[in-house]
């Protein structure tokens, strides 16, 4: 029983950790319910982040970006049929913590990451890939977006 209270202890501990500085989290915490679906992505301050955001559906999805303080850094909507309406943009994140992302008007929204890594083992820049459904065909295209950060700017 000490065993598992000292081992709890330690996962509290590692839990309120939110520096982020092994990059080893990389977890997309998330949830979706009526229509609209919310992501927290981890984002270490100071690093220089860009977004893309397109769509090919005949709805009005929607996205906003929320810093950790609740600062809003992005909201726009990209009505679009044929990918020819686009969000793109960047900023410097400005603090530590879980950045939100918010899709409106969506079903569900899939994800992936994907993290490139230096010869020496540091990892330089990681994606945060989101797809999303607003209809019942499947084809996840109904809105797109990826968020980039890039461990070093210039
Ligand atoms: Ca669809």
């Amino acid at each position: 029983m000490k065993l598992l209270s000292m081992a709890s202890t330690a996962a509290l501990l590692l839990a309120s950790h939110t520096s982020f500085a092994t990059d080893h989290d990389i977890g997309i915490k998330s949830t979706c319910e009526a229509r609209t679906c919310v992501f927290e992505i981890p984002i270490v301050e100071g690093r220089a982040v860009s977004w893309y955001i397109t769509s090919q559906t005949a709805g009005n999805p929607g996205i906003e970006i929320v810093s950790p303080e609740g600062d809003l850094i992005a909201k726009t909507t990209v009505y679009s049929r044929e990918l020819n309406n686009k969000s793109i943009g960047d900023f410097i994140a400005p603090s530590t913590g879980r950045y939100t992302v918010i899709f409106s008007n969506m079903n569900e929204v899939l994800t992936d990451t994907a993290t490139i890594t230096n010869d020496w083992g540091t990892t330089v820049s990681q994606t945060f890939q989101f797809a999303g459904e607003d209809s019942s065909d499947y084809d996840y295209n109904d809105i797109f977006a990826v968020i980039t950060w890039f461990d070093k700017k210039g």
